[in-house]
């Protein structure tokens, strides 16, 4: 069990449901955002800290064991919002970590960095990058940022490009992107396990059987992923209408991203 783990974005969507299913893998969760957290439950700690300020950030990890990264900008923005949150905020973590003995930490990555590729593509983690916008681009970043301090200093980071993570898949693309909010939990679960992590890229998928993506690399985890989008096919198949082959949800991994401007505010 971990003495203290950290949650950056517990005030979002995927931070506000880790916040009450992590109680067994830490005795103290500290939860932070830049948002209010309400009140704490008595093994809780909330932290108000802006990833960009790096004192602070230094302060935030202190007396941690394990990190769950969560925060920063999760949709395509423009570049200052990104840069501050997911570029520089970045930086800070790795080097709060880096002085604070390397907690392990878990990097929400995202698909975006390779949604360019076409859908029904079967993709590796050695596929290279084919990011969809400035959002992936920041991905891309903070995945050779937890290879550099792995490569340099041993930090163990297990880097989860997250598909979409959902109570349910809701669309046709989600039957190959769904990530289940039980197969998240139990992910963290077997990072934590493991004696030894290093630093994968694993994708954040459940066991959809359209899935494009392979783990096949991270069984040494032992992580059973329990959920797959095609118990859903059928609701989706008579609610949802099947978009056009030639439009971008169906076209790309990336989904509606691509259609995304370069934003300038
Ligand atoms: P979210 O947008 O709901 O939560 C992100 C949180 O980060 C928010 O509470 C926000 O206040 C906080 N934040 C934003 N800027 C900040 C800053 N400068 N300093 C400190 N905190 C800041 O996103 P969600 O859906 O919960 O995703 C969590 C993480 O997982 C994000 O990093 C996202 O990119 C990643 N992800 C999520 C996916 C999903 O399906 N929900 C898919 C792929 C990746
Ligand atoms: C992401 O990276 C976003 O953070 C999330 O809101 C979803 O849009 C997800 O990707 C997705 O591609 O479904």
């Amino acid at each position: 069990m971990l003495k203290r783990l950290l949650i950056t974005g517990a005030g979002g969507k995927l931070g506000s449901m880790l916040r009450g299913r992590l109680g067994h893998v830490a005795e103290t969760i500290r939860l932070s955002d830049i948002v209010d957290l309400g009140s704490p439950a008595p093994h809780e700690e909330l932290v108000r800290c802006a990833l960009e300020d790096e004192q602070a950030v230094h302060d935030l990890v202190g007396g941690c064991d394990g990190i769950i990264h969560l925060g920063g900008v999760s949709v395509e923005k423009a570049f200052d919002p990104i840069e501050a949150a997911n570029l520089r905020g970045l930086y800070n973590l790795y080097e709060a970590a880096r002085a604070h003995g390397l907690p392990r930490i878990v990097f929400a990555s995202s698909n975006h960095t390779i949604g360019y590729y076409p859908q029904g593509k079967q993709l590796t983690p050695e596929t290279p990058f084919l990011p969809d916008g400035l959002y992936g681009v920041s991905k891309v970043f903070g995945e050779a940022m937890a290879s550099l301090y792995h490569s340099k200093f041993g930090q163990e980071t297990a880097i989860v490009r997250i598909g979409s993570c959902e109570a349910r898949p809701t669309n046709w693309r989600m039957l190959s992107t769904w990530f289940s909010h039980d197969d998240f939990v139990s992910l963290i679960e077997a990072i934590y396990r493991a004696p030894k992590l290093g630093c994968p890229v694993i994708w954040g998928v459940s066991a959809n059987d359209d899935s494009w993506w392979d783990n096949s690399h991270v069984d040494f985890l032992g992580w059973q992923r329990r959920d797959n989008a095609a118990r859903y096919r059928a609701e989706i198949e008579r609610d949802v209408p099947r978009p056009n082959p030639e439009a971008t949800i169906a076209k790309y991994q990336g989904g509606i991203f691509i259609d995304e401007p370069i934003h300038k505010t």
